[in-house]
Formats: structure tokens, sequence, C-alpha cells
């Protein structure tokens, strides 16, 4: 038996997204790369490199554009722009108006991320988001760049500030997996919630016409029965608190991968006998739906955007399994009631997985010795979703 095919309104976005650090290489005034080049580094591999979209983003975004697809989410490097506090390169502010120029080119909507993880290493040295000048600095970074985003509609201020708050603004990394999920910590989550509301300000001013959101990183907690009081305490302080921030938003982010269970000493391991994919999470397709619904409640009813959600597999079948799973689910809330604007795949290419580029997300490879580009089957299936407005499964 064939599954069924379901359709979804014609004006849904459908894309792919990534993030600056992960794809361009060579991104050395960050704090990412200090730390991948530490005598003392905790990650498997630096950087380097990474998929040389720096240079390459033109073929990437006619990949994307010729499979079918509208929308590619990129950021805005950070450290790239202003290198040295207060030394902004302008060759660094042309060479992403020069992406958005291509995205338009080509038919694309870009949807720009102003910070996503890496932040420069001078800003990282005296504390990252934990500096009392942190909102200051962050301010006057992102009313540089809004001179280049004066067409852009899409912009995403934040990527995961609760990811950020868990781990100490970035200065220590984002090599995680849910089940050791540390506290976050206060300061570093009020400072991100004044950031995000700070440039939704500043660009909202500046832009009118702009919609602007953060976007969430959503663990699709479930309690062990009889833990739901202890379910909610871990989750707000990692969730719900960023979520609830963002309510009102033209809309809210939903990055969704995985599920936690939290039991009396908080997340419980995932059995033995589940599948899991090369991060070393659960394979969990239902986390989508379950994501999307908590969302839509805790941020009282914003829009949502699927900005991400992937799986990372060598197996690109099992990409398109768990990829179909998730927008049957999405069908479903949305038949529901619940606004979803479009889905955003995680990712376009295989990229640097912070720390290691062995787990492989992308819907387009690449060649390790030219980096030349490899766009798998999972590419063309969402760009045909994307023509057509209909999703169903190619051998199912
Ligand atoms: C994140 C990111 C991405 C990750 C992705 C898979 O939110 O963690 O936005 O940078 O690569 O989530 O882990």
């Amino acid at each position: 038996m064939t599954s069924p095919a379901f359709g979804f309104p014609k004006n849904f976005i459908w894309g792919a997204a990534t993030a600056p650090h992960q794809v361009e290489g060579n991104n050395i005034a960050s704090d990412w790369w200090a730390r991948e080049h530490s005598p003392r580094t905790d990650v498997s591999e630096p950087s380097g490199d990474a998929c040389d979209s720096y240079n390459r983003y033109g073929e990437d975004i006619k990949l994307l554009a010729e499979s079918g697809l509208t929308m590619y989410r990129f950021g805005i490097e950070w450290a790239r722009i202003e290198p040295a506090e207060g030394c902004f390169s302008k060759a660094q502010l042309l060479h992403y108006r020069r992406m958005i120029d291509t995205c338009r080119e080509r038919g694309v909507e870009p949807m720009v991320t102003l910070y996503h993880f890496s932040m420069p290493l001078w800003f990282a040295a005296k504390g990252g988001w934990s500096r009392p000048d942190a909102l200051e600095k962050f301010e006057r970074y992102v009313r540089y760049v809004l001179q280049i985003l004066d067409d852009v509609t899409w912009i995403c201020t934040i990527n995961e500030p609760n990811m950020v708050a868990l781990t100490q603004g970035g200065t220590q990394g984002t090599d995680f997996i849910a089940a050791s999920l540390p506290a976050p910590d206060p300061v570093i989550s009020k400072a991100l919630v004044s950031a995000h509301h700070m440039a939704r300000g500043v660009i909202k001013e500046q832009l009118p016409e702009s919609k602007v959101g953060w976007t969430i990183a959503c663990q699709a907690f479930h309690a062990v029965p009889g833990c739901e009081k202890e379910m909610e305490e871990y989750q707000y302080p990692r969730e719900d608190y960023f979520t609830k921030e963002g309510a009102g938003d033209d809309f809210i982010g939903v990055q969704a991968y995985l599920r936690t269970f939290i039991g009396k000493n908080g997340p419980v391991p995932i059995s033995d006998a589940a599948e899991r994919t090369l991060t070393g999470w659960e394979y969990f397709p239902p986390a989508l739906g379950i994501a999307i619904r908590h969302t839509w409640e805790v941020a009282g009813h914003t829009p949502i955007f699927i900005t991400e959600n992937g799986l990372a597999t060598n197996d690109d079948r099992r990409r398109i399994d768990y990829t179909f799973d998730a927008l049957a689910d999405v069908h479903e809330a949305m038949d529901d009631g619940i606004a979803v604007l479009g889905y955003l795949h995680w990712s376009l290419l295989d990229n640097y997985e912070w720390g290691s580029f062995r787990p492989t997300f992308g819907l387009v490879g690449w060649d390790k010795k030219t980096f030349e580009r490899q766009p798998k089957p999972s590419l063309g299936w969402l760009g045909d979703i994307s023509r057509t407005h209909m999703v169903a499964h190619p051998y199912r």
C-alpha cells in the first residue's frame, strides 16, 4: 500500500537553511575558530574551509533554486563584519549583499539570520553574552548590517537563544546531546531576550514591512509518568521562557529534531532499542508536530515558521522517510488551525556540525577534495513538493 499524498497551501514557503560558521569556511575571527584551534580543544575537528560556501554560495543558491525550493535561510557572520572591536568591514557587508542579490536573481526569497551561535572572539573574550555591554555591542552590529537589508522581508534575530544560554553564551560551545543539557545561565538568558527585543525594535523602526522573529530549539519534552511537574520545571528555563518572549512577533521559528524524556532526576537516556541518528539522537519524526503544537500554545498563537528540521544520516532514503513523516504531522497541525508559514529543511549542505563533519544533514553533499556539489535525491524530492504543493512518498 502506498502512503497517501497530501497537499499544502500554495503560499506555503519551502526552502532550506544553513548557518555561516557551518558552511562558509575560514571564519578566523570568531570564538569558534579559536576554540577549534586551542591546544585544549574539546572538538574532534576544526571547521577549516567548511563547505567553502563563502566562495561557492552562487552554486549553492542555484542548486536550491533549480530544485524548486524558493527560500534560502542563511546567516551573517558577526565576526566577519566586525573582526576587531569597532572595526567594521564594508567589503564583508557587501559580500552578504551579493548573496541577497543572488537569491533575488534566482527567484529565491532570503531569510537572514543575524546571529547563529558563533561570535567575534573579541566579544567572547570579555564574557560574550554576559558582558555588561553586550546589548550595546550587538545593537551597533545590527544597525550596521541593516544597511544591506532594506529589501529583505524575513529576518531572524538570534538563532536558538535557549541553546546559547545553555552553553553559557556560546563560549562553551554547542556540541551537546539532548540527554545532557546543562542549566541555562539566567543572566545570559535575560541578555538574549533584551537583545532580541532591541533588534526587533530597531529593525521594525527602519523596515516596517519586514517580518522579524527568533528561532527556538524545541525539544519535544515528554514526562515520564508521574514526573509532569519535574518536566515543567526542566522545560521552562530551557525552552518556554524563550518561546514566550517571541509571542507577538511576526513569526516564531520552530527547530525540531528529537524528543527528550524527563524523569525525577532530569533527562532519561534514550532506550537502547531506539534507532539513532549520526548525532546520537533518537530517530523521532513526530518531534516536529509536537513542537509546533507546543509552540503555538506557549507563544499565544504567533504564526510559526519551521526554520529547521532534518536528519543526520548517510542514508538519503531515511532522510526522505523522516521528512515525509514530519510533514504529515505539520499537515495535520495546520488542519487543526495552527498557522504554519513555511518549512526550511536543515540543511542545504552537509556541513560542520559544531565540532565534526561526520553528522551529515545535507540535501547536497560535496567532494572532499574539490568541493564539487553532489545533490542528493532528497533535494529533488523536496523541490518537487515546493513546485507541486503536494507531498508524496517516492517509494513507500
Ligand atoms: C542548531 C542549529 C544548527 C545545527 C542543527 C543540527 O540549532 O543547533 O541551528 O546549527 O547544526 O540544529 O544540530
